[in-house]
């Protein structure tokens, strides 16, 4: 056997403990990554005909239905539900239909009030069309933007209205749901964007904590817009 140089030992040695620095690094980068929530599997929008879609959602005031394995404090968070991972054709015309279960905790900004970006500046509240709700009234916004940069930017934000403080439950727990419905149009595929609610709907629902736990966690009031053939 060929004998090797000390300096080449030493330099075997230090790559291995190089090498699993790097992975520990990776490791611990991706664990961070998760701390910020996590990529809940795709859901993608049903076709119903030639370049349209529909997309259906829902937000709850908690995560019983969507989060049951997620333990404390998650259980308690509002969310979006089913997925906030979203995928949509390209060129299409995609309805947007989110059964809304949650009360009102307001709004900040009233830039957020309005309807904003959808086929008609409008959206149907209960089938009823408006442009704008009360700021008091929001419970969620959805609201897509795009990355920096982005050749096709999509700017949507329909506010998503509160059911009443005193609305009785049913027999699933929640109330019954106020139906948002509104149509947007999507570019060429190939493009990711991101959306987010602006209700500060986080843990304690107040100025300026309301933006905290779920408000900044994707899984739950901010998640990606992925347009892509299927
Ligand atoms: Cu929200």
């Amino acid at each position: 056997m060929k004998q090797r140089s000390p300096a080449f030992v030493i330099g075997l040695i230090a790559s291995i403990i190089l090498g699993f620095g790097i992975v520990a690094g990776v490791v611990l980068s991706l664990r961070s990554i998760a701390g910020l929530g996590y990529e809940p599997s795709m859901l993608q929008a049903t076709k119903t005909g030639l370049n349209t879609a529909e997309l259906d959602l829902a937000t709850f005031p908690d995560s019983h239905v969507c989060h049951a394995d997620q333990g404390e404090p998650q259980i308690d968070w509002v969310t979006y539900c089913p997925s906030t991972s979203l995928e949509v054709p390209p060129n299409s015309l995609i309805t947007v239909v989110i059964k809304q279960y949650d009360g009102a905790s307001g709004l900040y900004n009233d830039f957020f009030q309005k309807v904003q970006g959808t086929v008609g500046g409008v959206a149907m509240y209960n089938n009823k069309p408006m442009s704008q709700i009360k700021a008091d009234d929001a419970a969620h916004t959805f609201t897509i933007q795009s990355q920096p940069d982005e050749p096709n930017p999509i700017f949507v934000s329909v506010p998503l209205l509160g059911v009443p403080d005193n609305a009785p439950n049913l027999a699933n727990g929640y109330p019954k749901p106020n139906v948002i419905e509104f149509q947007f149009r999507t570019g060429p595929a190939g493009h990711v964007y991101i959306w987010h609610c602006y209700v500060p709907c986080g843990n304690d629902r107040e100025s300026p904590y309301g933006f905290s736990g779920p408000m900044t966690t994707t899984g739950f009031m901010a998640g990606t817009v992925t347009v892509t053939n299927y």
